[in-house]
Parts: structure tokens; C-alpha cells; sequence
């Protein structure tokens, strides 16, 4: 039980960072989770919560298993107070199926936690970030990139998740990222710090960070949760957390003071790209 009294006590580690940047990071004890979670989970303090179908080994928490029309959650319950984060999270997704597969697992910085729905296992019109691990292309028409994708998606409540598009027109950014079935370890770090929002990931077992993207003017609320969904439908795969190492990164003193509570969450770099994506639409069915 002691452990949970020091919550607050941070830890200086040096973390395994993407880019450049060598500021100082301290884990936040709270936000991650490592083995042995059944420790975690047994808790009555415990600040994560499960949703849907989501199962806890001694190896992983399983979102979903490799059936059908399955969603899980895992939620943290402690919001994040501090405005610069990092976390690295090690996954799994894999299954019995070759070609077909899906449907995939989000990673989440949301207002409302522990919520099951359509989203990979959320709620649709969600407020905050959805880091997007789509292992399945629902888009029959033709397409600009190749499955499995990573995307951000940043919501102030408005907006629609479109599976049929994979949410194409309401990414801020996104990349291709062969993560599904990997006999290494994978790994993807998100980062955020004075706006910017980085993905990167680490999945050929080199411990080395690659890019997925990085988007300058995203503009995030503190206060908000941490959690992982995943889903199934007609198309299968186990989706697994194996840890979570989340840092707080340091800030600038204006942001420190700052209240940032009631910040609307908001990408100022995605309008280009939904107004191109509008035209492409547009374009679509002018030849059709
Ligand atoms: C919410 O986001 C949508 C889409 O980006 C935008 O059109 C709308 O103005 C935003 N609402 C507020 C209150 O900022
Ligand atoms: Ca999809």
C-alpha cells in the first residue's frame, strides 16, 4: 500500500528520447505501468480502470483478443496536471489472421475517460488527441497510403471519426508503420512539449527512434486523462499493452504559470489539409 502514498515523488531517469532535444525528464510513477500488473489492478487505490473486454496477465493487458466484435479499455484515472509530456508505450498487435486483420488500437489524451464506443473502443466526438494505430484499411476507393497507419487525430468535440475514410480528413498528420506481427519488441514514443506533438516509433528492435511525424500548433488542455482502447469487428487480432513510461518534461515558465484547463483542443495545421482533402472529395465525385 506505502507505494501509493508516494505518488508524487518523481524519479529522475534518462529516457530513451526521440529527436534532439536533451531537456530534463522525470517519470510520472502514476501514468506508467509495468509489470506486475495484477499488483496494479488489485489495488483499491488503483488509478487505472478497465473497460469492455480487456484482459490482465502476467505478461499483458489484452485490449482485445483475436475474436470478433470485441472492445477493451485500459484508463488512467489520475489527470495529467503537468502541460509537457512524453510517453513510450510497448505493444503488441498480432493474431492468426495473414492478410485480414484489424481493426487496431488508439492511444488516448481525452477529457472523458472510461467510455466504451465506436472509436477503436471509444467514444466518438471525443475532446483531445487519439494517436491512431490502424492496422485495417476500410477505404475501397483509391488510397494515398498503405495499412497498417499511424495518425493523430485532435477533436474539441465536433468532430466525426470516419472509419469508411480511415479518418483521412481529420488527421493532423499521420505515417506508414509496419508494426503488426513483429517478432521484436515495438515501440511508440508521443511527445509533446510547447505545441508540438512528435510520434515516433521503435519497431525493428535497433532501440532506435524513428520519426513518424512531428506537427508544431497543436494546442492541448492540461487536466485531461491518459488511456489505450482497441477494437474488433468482423476482423481480428489481439491488441496488448505490455508497459507504459510516461515523463514530465520540462516547461517554460510561462507555460508553468499558465492555467491551461480551459484550453480547446485544436490542430492549427490540419485545416490546410481538410480543405484539400474536401477538394479531393469534391473531385471524386465529379469523376464518378
Ligand atoms: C471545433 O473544431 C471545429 C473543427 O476544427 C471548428 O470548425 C470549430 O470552430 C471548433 N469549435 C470551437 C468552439 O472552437
Ligand atoms: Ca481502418
Amino acid at each position: 500500500m506505502f507505494q501509493y502514498l508516494f505518488l508524487y515523488v518523481l524519479q529522475i531517469v534518462s529516457a530513451q528520447q526521440p529527436g534532439t532535444t536533451n531537456t530534463a525528464s522525470y517519470e510520472i510513477r502514476e501514468h506508467s505501468l509495468i509489470k506486475p500488473y495484477p499488483a496494479v489492478f488489485s489495488s483499491i487505490n488503483s488509478y487505472w480502470h478497465l473497460t469492455g473486454n480487456t484482459i490482465v496477465t502476467d505478461r499483458w493487458i489484452r485490449l482485445t483478443a483475436d475474436t470478433q466484435s470485441k472492445q477493451g479499455g485500459l484508463w488512467n484515472l489520475l489527470p495529467v496536471t503537468y502541460p509537457d509530456w512524453e510517453m513510450h508505450v510497448q505493444f503488441k498487435v498480432h493474431g492468426t489472421g495473414k492478410e485480414l486483420f484489424g481493426d487496431g488500437l488508439v492511444i488516448w489524451y481525452v477529457r472523458d475517460p472510461k467510455h466504451l464506443g465506436p472509436v477503436f473502443g471509444n467514444q466518438d466526438f471525443f475532446h483531445g488527441l487519439g494517436v491512431i494505430l490502424d492496422t485495417y484499411s476500410n477505404h475501397n476507393g483509391p488510397h494515398n497510403h498503405v495499412h497498417p497507419y499511424i495518425s493523430a487525430m485532435v477533436n474539441n468535440g465536433t468532430l466525426h471519426y470516419d472509419h469508411d475514410r480511415d479518418g483521412t480528413h481529420t488527421q493532423v498528420a499521420g505515417c506508414e508503420s509496419q508494426f503488426r506481427g513483429r517478432d521484436t519488441d515495438t515501440l511508440i514514443a508521443i511527445r509533446y512539449q510547447n505545441d508540438k506533438l512528435t510520434v515516433s516509433t521503435d519497431i525493428d528492435g535497433k532501440n532506435v527512434w524513428k520519426e513518424c511525424f512531428s506537427v508544431e500548433g497543436v494546442k492541448l488542455p492540461s487536466h485531461y486523462y491518459f488511456g489505450f482502447t482497441a477494437a474488433t469487428g468482423d476482423l481480428t487480432d489481439n491488441h496488448d499493452i505490455i508497459s507504459v513510461h510516461t515523463y514530465q518534461l520540462e516547461s517554460t515558465n510561462e507555460r508553468k504559470m499558465e492555467d491551461r484547463r480551459g484550453i480547446l483542443p485544436i490542430a492549427l495545421t490540419a485545416e490546410a489539409e481538410r480543405r484539400m482533402c474536401l477538394k479531393f472529395v469534391k473531385e471524386e465525385i465529379f469523376l464518378f
